[in-house]
């Protein structure tokens, strides 16, 4: 019978989690300045993976079982593997890959732990940690308590109408999908004060949290791409919505001022466009 090196309290795993994550930060900025390159695509010739994303992904999934063998894992790159502890570690070794592959700073390790299954709409937040290599900021917060930058409390902002807005989205890697959230964007951004699209989830959903965007949707983002990032984010204070339309999930991360009006506005906007 394993015996895990390290505790199941959230703030042993919030800790775990920043340890493995400035770690593997490391990693994936010696791996960029040493040049990056398209290993393999996936969905479309636009989503692709580097080398640098599966090993990477590779050290973080190592050091969580050095570390806490029996914990279940979900990652990006390498798939699921389950445990008997009730805990799923849920990873993105590098979100906003393209940007990586760019050269560009907006990415980032994102290391969430969950109670339950790897799906948004059942598991319980325990805590969540986001680093951007390029700048070194360290997002963490364990659910229900203090969500930090860099040590210093988050909260989120309060907007007084949607015309005061300031919103995060993206795009996902099909020209279908993308032609949708086009059309969705069309229809929004004459209601909003301005639109930003950065490339990483992860940190979008920190940004909310930060208060440096007032709201990020996007429809079709992966359990990895926001699981860390949404616990920063609901504990600076932000709320969260989802839905389906179609097959496919939208969420919502959002000062609470305008919550509501956005998730009626970005709902009533994909049925019209996908003609549910
Ligand atoms: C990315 C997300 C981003 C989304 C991109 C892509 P990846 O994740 O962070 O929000 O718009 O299409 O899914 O692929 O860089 O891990």
């Amino acid at each position: 019978m394993s015996n895990a090196a390290v505790s199941a309290a959230p703030d042993a795993l919030a800790d775990l989690a920043e340890t493995i994550a400035r770690e593997a930060a490391a990693l994936a900025v010696q791996r960029r300045a040493e040049g990056v390159e398209v290993a393999d695509r996936k969905s479309s010739i636009a989503d692709v993976v580097t080398a640098a994303d599966r090993e990477v992904e590779e050290l973080i999934r190592r050091r969580i079982g050095e570390a806490r063998p029996d914990d279940a894992f979900f990652g990006e790159e390498s798939g699921a593997a389950t445990g008997t502890s009730g805990l799923t570690w849920v990873v993105d070794p590098i979100d906003g890959t393209v940007n990586y592959l760019y050269g560009s700073p907006v990415y980032a390790v994102s290391i969430g732990v969950v109670r339950g299954v790897p799906d948004p709409s059942m598991w319980e937040p325990v805590a969540g940690v986001v680093i951007a290599p390029a700048t070194g900021q360290v997002y963490r917060a364990v659910a229900g308590g203090v969500a930090t930058l860099d040590g210093r409390p988050l909260s989120v902002s309060a907007p007084e109408s949607l015309a005061e807005t300031l919103v995060a989205t993206g795009f996902g890697y099909t020209a279908e999908r993308r032609w949708e959230q086009a059309a969705v964007l069309a229809g929004l951004v004459t209601e909003v004060r301005d639109v930003r699209r950065a490339g990483a989830a992860a940190l979008d959903c920190c940004a909310v949290g930060a208060g440096t965007v007032d709201a990020y949707y996007e429809r079709g983002i992966n359990p990895w791409d926001m699981a860390a990032g949404s616990i920063v984010a609901a504990a600076a204070g932000a709320d969260v919505r989802t839905w389906e339309v179609g097959d496919t999930r939208s969420f919502l991360f959002a000062a609470p001022s305008i919550v509501e009006d956005l998730a009626t506005l970005v709902r009533t906007l994909e049925d019209d466009v996908l003609g549910s």
